[in-house]
Order: C-alpha cells, then structure tokens, then sequence
C-alpha cells in the first residue's frame, strides 16, 4: 500500500483528539462558536467527527479492492431502509464511549444527538429493511462489495393519526441537510429515454441496432459509507439521484423558453423525488419505471466504467462480478447489459447473453400473484424502446429452447412466455428475471419450496439447478448490540464477547436457561426495556401504558394477508367476553397490545383497518372498568428508529399471516432474538424459528399451507365460521353494532365486517378459534414467569442462525461463488 495516499485524519482517537476534531467542526464545518451551536450544529459537527474517522478506512478498503481485483457483489435495491446512522457508526467503530466522554467533559448530552437525527426512510418494508442488513453483513464479512440504489429526496411518508385514520405527510428527511452523503457530480452519468430505434450497417456490412433516447436525465452519485464492524472495512452504498441534463437546459434556454426549459428540469428531477409507499400491489406507473431503469442504468453503467479497470475485457465480467437483483425492481438490468454490449459494444448477441446469464441472480420476495410485477408492453416500448426489442428476442430464443424440452405442449409456453398476452400485453419481470439469473432464491425454506412447486414451478422443471433458498436474517449490530444494550451486556457477561459476529455463539446460553438468577436478571432486562418503550411513547405520542403488563406486539406493513384483522378480532373477543360477563376481570392477563403499521395510501381496506383498530383502542382504554388490564397502543409511524426501542420490550410477537403468504418476515426473527415468544402461523421463517427454538417455547396455530389450499380448492365459506363460533360471532357483531365508533354502524364499520363474514379473502375467521386456543396457551404460560423466562432465554439462544452474516455466507456459498 502506498501511504503517501493516506489521509491525515487521525487513525486512532483518544478523548482529547476526539475532542478537537469535534470543536473543529463546530467552528469550521458549521461556523458557528459552541456557545452559539443549536442541537443541530453539534449533531452535524459530531456526525462529520465519525466520518471523517470511517472516511480513513473508506479509502484504505477502495485501495485494497483497486489493487486486488477480487470478485465483488453488487446488491441492486431501489430500497435501502437505513434507519439512523449516527450511532450505529458508533457502535461499528468502537468510538462510543470517547464520544461519550468528549462530550460529557463539553457538557453536551450524546443521546440527545443521536436522538435529532431524522433516519433515512429510504424503504417500505421488509425488503428495505433486508437490504440495509445485507449491506452491513457484507462488511462485516469483509466481502468486497457495493448497494446501488435510489436516493429518494422523500422516503416513505410520515404517518399521523387524524381522528383514528392514517393521514401521510411527506417525509423530509434532509431537512436540515444529511451529514453521512458524499455527492460526486463529477462522476455523474447521461441515462436516456424514449426515442426511437433504428438500423444501420458498417462498413462490413453487418446489421446493427441504434437507440436515440428523445430526452436525458443525469444521475448524480451520493456515497454512503457502509463499515463493517470493528473489522476496518467500510464499504460503499451508492445512491442515485436525478437531475437535468446541462445539455438540455443549454438548448431549451437558449431557444427562449425559460418556461419549459424549467418544466422539463422538474420533470427529470422527479425521477429520485419519492419512494413509491405501495408494497405489494405494483401500480404500473410510468415514473415508477423510470426510477427502475434510471438507477440501474447509472448503477450498470458506473460499475463497468468506474469501478472496473479502463481496459478491462467484458467477456470476464462474470469472474468479477455478481448483480444480485432485490425482487424484480432492478430486473431491466438484464436488457441493459445486453444493450451495452451489443448495441455500444458491437457484440454478437449469444457472446451478450452468454456474459448477462452468468453474472445476474435474483431474489424473489413474496408470494402474492398480484405483486408480481408486470409492465405492459405499451408503457415499456414508449420509455424504453431498444429495451423491449431485446427482451422480445430473449422471449423467442427461450421459447424455442421450451419448445424443444417439451414439444408439442402448447399451454406450457403459453405459461412460460415473458410476454403475457392478458389482461394486456405485458412483460413479466420475474419470469424475465428467472430465464436470465444464474440463481434464483426464495427467502425461507418455504417460500423457495413454494415458489418451485407453484409460482414457478414450469421454470423449476426446466431450470432445476438455478433454484435455492437463503433464508433472511438481521443484523445482531443494529438489533441487538445497539438497540438493547442492557441484554448485550448480559449476554457478553455470561458468554464473553464474539457472538456479535458469530451468533451461533448464542447457543452458549442454552444451560442458562436452567439457572434462576440469569432468569432474574434476563427478566430484569426486560422489565427496564419495557419501562424504557413506556416512556418513548408517553412521550412521543401521549400514550399511556403500565410497564408491568405483558408488551404483545404486532408490527408490519397493513396488510390484510398479514391479518391485523385477526388480532384485532382477539382483542375484541376479550373486551367482549369481560363486558358480558363471561371472563372474570381476575381471569384476564395484563396485556399492552402494540401495533405498529402504514398502510399504503391507496390501500382502503388496509386504512379502514387502522381507523377500526384505533376506535377500538379509544374504547378499550377509555373504559375504567377493565382497570387498566387491557391496553391498544398504536404509536403512529412506526419506523426503524421506534423498533428499536419496542424489540427489546416485546414479550410476545406476533407473526400470524395466512400460512402460504408470507414470504419469510424478518421482524419474527428479531423478537425471536430479544427473547419475545412467537405467536405464530407455519409461514415463512416462522417454521424455521418453531423448528429451532422449539415447540414448547413457540405458540403455533392455525391451518399450513396445504390446509389453506385444500380448502380454498373445496370451497371456503367464511360465513359458515361466523355462524358456528360463538365468540367470534359476538366479536363481529359487537364491532358491527358501532360499539366502537360511537354507534355509527356505517363506513368502515360495516364493510370491514361484511367483507370478512362475506368473503375473508386470507381466512382470518377460519383461524380464529386456534387463534385464540393459542393466546390460551400463551396467557397460562406467562402466568409461571419462570417457565416463560426460561422459553424467552431459550429463543435467544437458540436464534443466532437468522443473522444476517449467516444469510450472506449462504449467498456467498450458494449464488456467489457458484
Ligand atoms: C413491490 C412494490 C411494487 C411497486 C411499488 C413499490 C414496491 C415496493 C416493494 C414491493 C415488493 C414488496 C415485497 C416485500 O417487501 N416482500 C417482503 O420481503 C421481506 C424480505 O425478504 C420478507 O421478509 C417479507 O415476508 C416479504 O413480504
């Protein structure tokens, strides 16, 4: 390595340099004195502190991977939900305590900084959640690699409760300007749009294709640095966002019109302004398709221009690179690879496909027919004319090679076919994906059992070999070590450290189990989680709850197969059964149900449902009768940031979607491993949690995916539950009678409940006397604490198979170095 290239900052800290680095950036990143400085000051100065730190080990990882040369994973995402950066850079520098320290002596709080940061909301889900895990097991497994994505000026919007119902605001995370981005205008890249197509010939006379976009927008990259933890890797996320082409502006500005030459800048600008909050039903937007081919054009285009050597040959692409294509997003990658090099490169089309087929893999994330993205060929063919072309010629050769497989069998191709024929002409991106990966993965055993013997299960025939699973995982960083400290200082007594990175070392907690004072001091834990989330949300969103009442939670996207509705039911069958007189007060456990939920704004059921869970909250907690026993808290806009404090609190988590739907959930892995008890349907990791923690300390229930199908094959009449249980039947009608909205019986009310006695689309009524044979089950096992403490210690134990580093050497044996 040659240090003269080495920047001068500081390669280790101690308090006092800390101290002055610090102060530095107060005066001379901010300008401002330290009497002077706001909150924010002190927060960005702090923030530049840890970079400029991380920025050392940046550049010594880009010069080692220069000089190595080594084969690398690009993670292409249009999601990357980051959650805040502050102390998580902390934490994975080992910086904490001197910050800590430096600050304490300058009189400054550290938490109350890390507490202004506004996190990077750059995801919906679970996708964007794994992704930003994924990246952070990455560099923590040192392996040479780098996120591309979109840098959203908006991310998912902001949630606020307005008369129980969801109202979105936007979410202007760079209000006050984000010190972890990096932006290099300088290595910006032209991606163009529309047009047209057109032959040519050379000299030789060989026949080429040509496409002249009619209009440009430019991606500007913004680096964000990834460290791994205390390893000294710090790799890259890079993260595109959009402006107008100079070019453009010039040209219309010089014609006169000032007007549209601001309009088309606007237009081109909106391509990185928002993250689309729907995430499961695809809208088929136009813009929606533009960011998609904006990042991965720039990303594609960077990758082979940038980071690869100048003279590099393509025909060895595959042995230096894997793009790995998060769900089906970034999936017009593939005609973009082939266009670059056939169409700017002058290569055969079987040497292009040969190359693209090697170095694409890709991730399938759910199950649901309707979020399999498709674009319809109109749409596709307007925005990006060359690319249909390509994909159409895929289409042909593929089908040819189904022919030959399988003469004569006409449906099998029609099934097959890229293009679908109906409701409209369509290209279906996760059939494109799957004939041009090398590798295509399920996310839990589950789901890549299921996607090969139903969603794909023609291609599965055809293509056995390109079909594995890698179940998800967490990061224990971000979900453990820096959000519930009190639990990672226990475990590191009893165990020593190490399993941080090893989490499989968890299992040395297992005889722990047995030994009463760990019990008392893992309840401890627990009960200062508790009283720590009881204060964020008095605070946060004035809502009251006693720190000693079980913390039963349920937090995920709103979705009807994920089945709010079925808690929601259980919750109402208990105030139900209180109210009439048939469950003693004495009788009921203590209980904080949380939810935490956005539903996309379009969604009406999904929103519908959260008004209804919000009145029936009102009603329950407003009644004095329950004394307290019960309580609903749905804190609003649940996020990364208030995950963290409610994971460590949760005794029991909820992971109760129709089996067969859920493709693997990550939040269940979580709570597994902040010793929460699941809940839980045998759907996606789920029965992989069952399996390892075992039966005795895991509540399931409800019907398995090949009950589902076989009574959605012999006819399910929701109807018929409603009129034969009871409980359930006086829930439904309680709800329906407006007891919970004042005595209106109209809007939600009525369609919420008629929709689930008429139809019950993912069988929640089906479910619901297991269900609640099941909270049975949980409540007599919470009345022994001991028995439940030690089934909570035993899910910790037991659960260090689902980090994420774990995740990533599956990927590594399995589709990277395949
Ligand atoms: C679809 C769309 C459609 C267009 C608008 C934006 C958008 C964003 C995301 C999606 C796909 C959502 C799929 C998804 O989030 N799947 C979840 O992935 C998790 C990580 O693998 C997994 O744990 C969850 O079970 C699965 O639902």
């Amino acid at each position: 390595m040659n240090d003269t290239t080495a920047p001068s900052a500081a390669r280790e800290h101690t308090v006092e340099s800390f101290t002055r680095e610090f102060l530095r950036e107060v005066n001379f990143g901010q300008g401002v004195d330290l009497d002077r400085a706001s909150t924010n000051d002190k927060y960005l100065a702090l923030a530049r502190t840890v970079r400029a730190y991380l920025t050392t080990r940046w550049l010594e990882t880009l010069r080692t991977q220069r000089r190595e040369q080594k084969k690398a994973v690009a993670y292409m995402s249009a999601e990357f939900l980051l959650g805040r950066q502050l102390e998580n850079n902390l934490l994975a520098t080992d910086l904490g305590e001197i910050a800590r320290d430096s600050l304490d002596l300058l009189g400054i709080d550290l938490v109350e900084l890390c507490n202004t940061e506004i996190e990077p909301g750059l995801g919906n889900g679970g996708l964007g959640r794994l992704a930003a895990c994924f990246v952070d097991s990455l560099a923590t497994e040192n392996v040479p690699s780098i996120g591309y994505g979109i840098r959203y000026e908006y991310g998912i919007f902001r949630q606020r409760f307005e008369d129980g119902r969801q109202v979105e605001e936007p979410d202007e995370w760079l209000r006050l300007g984000s010190p972890w981005e990096m932006p290099h205008p300088e290595n910006a890249v032209k991606v163009g749009f529309g047009g047209r197509v057109e032959a040519w010939k050379d000299e030789s006379g060989r026949a080429h294709r040509r496409w002249s976009p009619d209009w440009h927008v430019t991606g500007v990259p913004y680096n964000y640095m990834v460290p791994g933890y205390r390893n000294g890797r710090v790799n890259t996320l890079r993260l595109w966002s959009a402006r107008a082409t100079q070019a453009f502006d010039l040209a219309i500005f010089n014609a006169g019109d000032y007007t549209d030459a601001v309009r088309a800048q606007t237009q081109a600008e909106n391509i990185s302004k928002v993250l689309y909050p729907e995430d499961s039903t695809p809208q088929g937007k136009e813009l929606r398709l533009q960011q998609q081919y904006f990042f991965v054009a720039c990303s594609l285009r960077d990758f082979v221009e940038k980071v690869l050597p100048e003279d590099f040959d393509l025909h060895r692409l595959p042995e230096r690179i894997t793009f790995q294509l998060n769900d089906t997003h970034p999936v017009i990658a593939v005609p973009e690879l082939m266009r670059l090099l056939i169409d700017e490169r002058g290569w055969e089309w079987a040497d292009a496909w040969a190359v693209t087929q090697k170095v694409f893999a890709y991730t399938c994330h759910t199950l649901l027919p309707e979020a399999l993205e498709v674009w319809p060929v109109d749409l596709l063919g307007r925005l990006l004319p060359r690319h249909l072309e390509i994909i159409y010629r895929i289409n042909e050769e593929f089908l040819e090679q189904v022919r030959e497989a399988f003469p004569g069998d006409m449906l099998r191709e029609r099934h097959m076919s890229i293009i679908a024929e109906e409701p409209v002409r369509s290209v279906r991106m996760a059939y494109l994906a799957t004939v041009a990966g090398a590798k295509v993965n399920g996310v839990a055993e589950l789901h890549s059992q299921l996607l090969r013997d139903k969603v794909l299960s023609d291609f599965a025939e055809m293509f056995p070999h390109k079909f594995t699973n890698v179940t998800n995982g967490v990061t224990p960083r971000r979900f453990m070590a820096l959000s519930n400290p009190r639990l990672s200082a226990l475990i590191t007594e009893a165990i020593g450290e190490g399993w941080v990175t090893d989490l499989e070392r968890l299992r040395e907690l297992e005889p722990l189990a047995d030994d009463a004072e760990f019990r008392r001091r893992f309840r401890e834990v627990k009960s200062h989680n508790r009283a720590r989330f009881a204060g964020v949300i008095a605070e946060r969103d004035g809502i009251e709850i006693s720190p000693d009442a079980m913390v039963d939670a349920m937090v995920k996207r709103l979705h009807e197969y994920k089945r709010q509705s079925l808690k929601l039911l259980h919750i109402v069958s208990l105030y139900e059964r209180i109210t009439s007189g048939a469950l003693p007060l004495a009788d009921v456990t203590p209980r904080t149900f949380v939810f935490g939920a956005k539903a996309a704004p379009g969604y009406v059921r999904a929103k519908e449902t959260i008004a209804l869970i919000n009145a029936v909250g009102r009603t329950i907690n407003a009644d004095a009768s329950l004394e307290g026993r019960l309580k609903v808290a749905f804190p609003a806009n649940y996020n990364v940031t208030l995950a963290e404090t409610l994971i460590p609190a949760a005794d029991l988590s909820e992971q109760i979607s129709q089996a067969g739907k859920e493709a693997s959930g990550t939040g269940n892995m979580k709570f597994a491993l902040n010793g929460a008890l699941t809940v839980g349907t045998d759907d996606g990791a789920n029965v992989e949690i069952r399996q390892l923690v075992g039966d005795d300390h895991f509540f399931l229930f409800g019907m398995d995916e090949p009950a589902v199908s076989d009574l959605q094959a012999s006819g399910y009449r929701s109807a018929s539950y409603y009129e034969q249980d009871k409980d359930l039947r006086a829930a439904l009608d309680m709800i329906a009678s407006g007891a919970f909205t004042g005595g209106d019986r109209g809007s939600f009310v009525s369609s919420i409940t008629a929709s689930l006695i008429e139809r019950d689309r993912f069988m929640a009524l089906a479910d619901f006397r297991a269900y609640v044979d099941a909270q049975e089950r949980v409540e007599a096992h919470w009345a022994d604490q001991e028995a439940w403490t030690r089934s909570a210690v035993l899910n910790v134990a037991r659960s260090g198979y689902f980090s994420s580093d774990r995740s990533i050497r599956d990927y590594l044996a399995r589709i990277w170095n395949a």
